[in-house]
């Protein structure tokens, strides 16, 4: 592994505008499953068609099914501290090589960790609103509400209470922000994400440079040109940028 972390480190050595696509990966360290990998939600939900969790259309019709699996997810995130390679991140942007991170996850950690540039394209777990009279519900009131009700509705008129996460069926958002980020980008680096979710796994392909995945587990390279594509690094992203650290410092690349 040492000599592709050296080979990655000599990337972002060279790179002064680097852009980041994370995805759920980044996030399970922290104890937040994702959904596709081993021990994902989908994996595990043990039901049909798991994607319906998140299907807008099944949300108007039945939202228990989704809060469910919200209540758990809030629970996780609740107690969740950013990753080593969140912090690794903020140290890259501090430095100056960051531009900014395009995220898919909705657990605001990159936040939490002191990520400044961070475009939420899935949106967030902690705002919430009304899905009829669009009254909003702060951190404080949604967990309140979860902690008494199946389904939390709305306190002025009774409608379901929906967080402002993207499911599919509506459109991401920053789209338009993030395809600049990518488009100005030398490198990206994808983190953590198996790149099944359109139009997230399309951005990356925008770059004027190259692209590193690091992901354990399968991707899909539907939308990785592959004359951009400089490294793809099947290996868990805590232990590969711990090691990635040691040779940042070795090459005394810090403080140049
Ligand atoms: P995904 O499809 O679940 O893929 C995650 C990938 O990461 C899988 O290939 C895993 O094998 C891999 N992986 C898991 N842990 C690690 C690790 N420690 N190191 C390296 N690789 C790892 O998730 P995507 O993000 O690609 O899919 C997009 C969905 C997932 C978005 O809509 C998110 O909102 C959604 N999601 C977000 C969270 C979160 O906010 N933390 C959690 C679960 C799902």
């Amino acid at each position: 592994m040492s000599e592709v972390a050296k080979k990655f480190a000599e990337l972002i050595y060279n790179s002064n505008s680097i852009a980041v696509l994370s995805g759920a990966g980044m996030s399970t360290n922290a104890g937040i499953p994702d959904f596709r990998g081993p021990n994902g939600i989908y994996t595990k939900a043990n039901i049909e068609n798991p994607e319906r969790i998140f299907d807008l259309d099944y949300f108007y019709l039945d939202p228990s099914l989704f809060y469910k699996f919200h209540k758990k997810f809030l629970e996780y995130i609740t107690k969740a501290e950013p990753t080593f390679t969140h912090k690794f991140l903020v140290q890259l942007e501090k430095e100056g090589k960051l531009k900014g991170i395009v995220t898919q996850n909705i657990d605001s950690l990159h936040q939490k960790a002191g990520s400044k540039k961070v475009y939420e394209i899935h949106g967030g777990c902690w705002k919430n609103y009304c899905t009829k009279c669009k009254r909003k519900y702060s951190q404080e009131e949604i967990l309140e509400k979860m902690n008494n009700e199946v389904v939390p509705k709305c306190d002025n008129c009774g409608g379901v209470i929906k967080p402002d996460i993207v499911f599919f069926g509506e459109p991401v958002k920053y789209l338009t922000e993030s395809e600049i980020l990518m488009k100005n980008s030398e490198l990206v680096l994808v983190l953590g994400s198996s790149l099944a979710v359109i139009p997230a796994a399309m951005l990356p392909s925008l770059t004027k440079g190259k692209i590193i995945v690091v992901n354990k587990g399968e991707i899909s390279e539907m939308y990785l040109p592959p004359q951009k594509v400089a490294l793809i690094v099947n290996e868990e992203l805590d232990t590969f940028f711990m090691q990635v650290a040691k040779e940042w410092v070795g090459s005394g690349a810090k403080g140049r």
